[in-house]
């Protein structure tokens, strides 16, 4: 079964970007758009102390802590942020949300997302047909973060074969995440 996001995400999403407005127009308007819940990673699940509405990934198969860190002062948006660590030869974690999402054939999206660490990254959108996955589009090889945050973007546009996508992380080394947001291209 395709999952859209319900209306009341979207509601429950408009109401707490209302909660950041104090932060900056540029930034509150950046996230209006987000088709992605938990994309500033706000939101822990309680039982996993993950963050809420993400699958963890193949970080089970790889030796990879994943945590939100509670950090006002340190997180780009609101509180807190997502951490993932690689310790060193282990194969990059990769994480995602739980919902997938229908996008319109012909037009533009674009993932944002802020990032720092040491180590690499790199920004997916992994296309599934008949309930199953097809392939991931994104840069070749994974990239070098800075200790500062940094804002990344990737454009995708659906192909005619894809019914439905979802956003992914790759990462190796200590890579931290923030104020994720995919939706239409302004
Ligand atoms: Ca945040």
């Amino acid at each position: 079964m395709k999952n859209l996001i319900s209306v009341t995400t979207i509601g429950a999403l408009l109401f707490s970007i209302a909660a950041f407005a104090e932060e900056g127009a540029g930034q509150a308007k950046e996230l209006s758009g987000n088709m992605v819940a938990n994309g500033d990673f706000e939101l822990t699940d309680e039982a996993s102390k993950k963050p809420a509405d993400w699958n963890p990934g193949n970080n089970a198969a790889v030796k990879s802590v994943l945590e939100v860190v509670k950090d006002s002062t340190g997180a780009h948006s609101g509180t807190s942020y997502l951490k993932i660590q690689v310790p060193a030869g282990e194969n990059a974690a990769l994480i995602f949300p739980k919902e997938h999402m229908i996008l319109e054939p012909g037009k533009e999206y674009e993932l944002v997302v802020w990032v720092r660490g040491t180590g690499t990254f790199r920004l997916l959108v992994s296309q599934y047909a008949k309930s199953a996955f097809v392939s991931s589009v994104g840069a070749a090889s994974l990239s070098e973060a800075t200790p500062q945050w940094e804002r990344y973007s990737l454009s995708y546009q659906l192909p005619e074969e894809i019914e439905d996508v979802c956003v992914a992380l790759q990462s190796t080394g200590e890579i931290e995440y923030d104020s994720l947001c995919f939706g239409p291209k302004k």
